[in-house]
């Protein structure tokens, strides 16, 4: 099954990859079965965007299923996953499906080498941004971390964070922005705007009530509508890739979480391909 108006295209202007990879995920696993889930759940949504006035049926949009990384290690996975991303043509947006939220250390890894001045706006309500957990370097609770190996501090913002541990909200104030806040400060945007950015959106930036099917769910998140309007806003940007990570579809019987993310994807998609004023 191809995610909601997916099709074949020899050059496609967006690109959608599942990850099925949750090694790491010590909590409550799951989010392996995300791509599937958010794919099967996208039949329910429309193509059609209302509020963007823009359809997925318009668009060069493929879907070319899900890499094979079952039995990898962390860290052959993410080299995996960045020799896809870094294969593919500059024209065409990455949009990634997780998997936990590792997945986003290769696509990050392969566009930090396009891209010089690479910007990384992270949506989450954990920092990620231990060294090691767990006696691992390469995790979902250290990724930011490491991508901090591959961009400075910076190039990091961060919005809808709640968790971490003290030191990681030290650490936190050295990023170019950090808040538990989804809204970004007008100068910040304005920063975000004079280059490339690359997304990552973890689920579990919303209120549970909104996304329960997660590994680690947190209170006091974002609601549909607030993560919606944001990433409608995209539109605004020059986004290089997009994932969302971490919806774990064991911890969803109703399926809320996975008809949300697909809902997230088809906004981001449509608002990410706009045509951009000259
Ligand atoms: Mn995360």
């Amino acid at each position: 099954m191809k995610f909601l108006g997916a099709d074949l295209h020899s050059h496609p202007a967006a690109l959608l990859i599942g990850v099925p990879y949750d090694a790491t995920s010590t909590f409550r696993a799951g989010s392996r079965h995300a791509p599937g889930a958010i794919r099967w759940a996208s039949q329910s949504i429309e193509t059609f965007s209302p509020v963007l006035r823009r359809d997925l049926e318009d668009i060069a949009f493929g879907d070319e299923g899900d890499l094979h990384v079952e039995g990898m290690t962390p860290e052959a996975m993410v080299d995996s996953l960045a020799s896809r991303i870094g294969a593919l043509e500059a024209a065409t947006l990455p949009v990634i499906v997780g998997g936990e939220h590792t997945v986003t250390l290769g696509i990050v890894r392969a566009l930090a080498g396009r891209h010089r001045d690479l910007a990384v706006l992270q949506l989450d309500a954990h920092t990620d941004l231990r060294d090691e957990y767990e006696g691992r370097r390469v995790s979902h609770a250290t990724v930011m971390r490491r991508i901090l190996d591959l961009v400075s501090p910076g190039s990091l913002v961060a919005a809808g964070i709640r968790a971490g541990t003290r030191e990681e909200f030290l650490l936190s104030t050295g990023l170019r922005y950090s808040s538990h806040r989804l809204a970004i400060p007008p100068e910040v945007w304005t920063w975000l705007e004079a280059r490339p950015v690359y997304i990552t959106i973890d689920i579990d930036v919303m209120d549970p009530a909104d996304a329960p099917g997660t590994g680690n769910p947190e209170p006091e998140g974002v609601s549909a509508h607030e993560l919606l309007t944001f990433v409608r806003r995209l539109e605004g940007l020059r986004v290089v890739g997009v994932d969302l990570v971490e919806v774990s579809p064991p911890y969803d019987p109703s399926g809320r979480t996975s008809v949300l993310a697909a809902t997230i994807l088809r906004e981001a998609i449509l608002a990410i391909t706009a045509p951009r004023p000259a």
